[in-house]
């Protein structure tokens, strides 16, 4: 059987990775294939949303450089959420530099993302040295590693040939790829990826800078995508209790299309 038809739970034994693993299971039990990005600037927020969404998602992403007042403490909290909640952590680094720079960005600097991010994410544009480079960080943690395939902008330059090359990239680093951020899963590969898809919105197409937003339904369904990830549609709203209603709305949206596809002929 195909992958993508196979159950979120049974899929999680296609993937030696344990962070590929974990996700697929917490997927499975939370009944939830909701990523929330918090894109905020300030901890007091970014900590009361993920609180709020926490019962939600089966994911949180992250872009820890916009937090104007990061605090190493602050990563104790994260941690503690993801357990109080039971989501997996996925820094949106997009990592673009050669092996050696990347393993110390990486497992380095002021935010030491190795030490809290069960999953990161890199462009392929420097070729397979990138993997190399953050696996010898990541693999030895358990910590699993998405590629950029495509991108959800208009204009986006990872298409047709850049796409399929980026596809080889990990079919040739199963241990620490465990698939890709993209906008559909891709034919062409007998292996089980994961295909995490940013650009998702109930409300609205766009938002004048590039950004095409696409429904829950259309990306898992139509697309076979496995996790949508919502940001401005779900924190946009100023009140905890909008929030809350927003995230609840889009984990139903998201699994009620993984549910028609899996029950697909
Ligand atoms: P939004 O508020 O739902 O538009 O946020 C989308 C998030 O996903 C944001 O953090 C982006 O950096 C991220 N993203 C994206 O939108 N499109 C892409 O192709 C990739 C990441 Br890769």
């Amino acid at each position: 059987m195909s992958s993508h038809l196979q159950s979120y739970g049974q899929r999680a034994q296609n993937f030696t990775n344990p962070a590929a693993k974990l996700l697929l299971e917490t997927m499975e039990r939370k009944k939830s294939n909701l990523a929330v990005s918090v894109d905020v600037t300030k901890t007091k927020d970014f900590l009361s949303i993920i609180d709020t969404v926490g019962p939600f998602v089966c994911l949180i992403k992250t872009h820890i450089d916009i937090l104007e007042d990061f605090d190493p403490s602050l990563i104790t909290q994260l941690k503690e959420l993801s357990q109080k909640h039971n989501f997996l952590i996925f820094e949106d680094r997009k990592f673009a530099d050669i092996g050696n720079t990347v393993a110390l960005q990486y497992s380095r600097g002021v935010h030491r993302i190795a030490d809290w991010a069960h999953i990161t994410n890199a462009h392929a544009v420097p070729g397979p040295g990138i993997i190399t480079g953050l696996s010898s960080v990541g693999l030895p943690l358990g910590r699993g590693l998405l590629l950029l395939a495509e991108m959800s902008t208009k204009g986006s330059l990872a298409t047709g040939a850049y796409t399929d090359a980026t596809l080889r990239m990990a079919e040739n680093n199963r241990d620490f790829v465990v698939g890709f951020v993209a906008q559909q899963r891709m034919g062409g590969h007998h292996e089980d990826f994961l295909v995490l898809t940013p650009g998702v919105g109930l409300d609205s197409k766009g938002d004048g800078m590039g950004q095409q937003y696409r429904t829950p339904r259309e990306v898992i369904l139509d697309s076979a995508c496995d996790v949508i990830i919502v940001g401005r549609g779900i924190y946009g709203g100023d009140t905890a209790e909008s929030v809350r209603a927003q995230a609840q709305r889009y984990q139903d949206a998201g699994w009620s299309s993984y549910l028609e596809r899996i029950s697909l002929p």
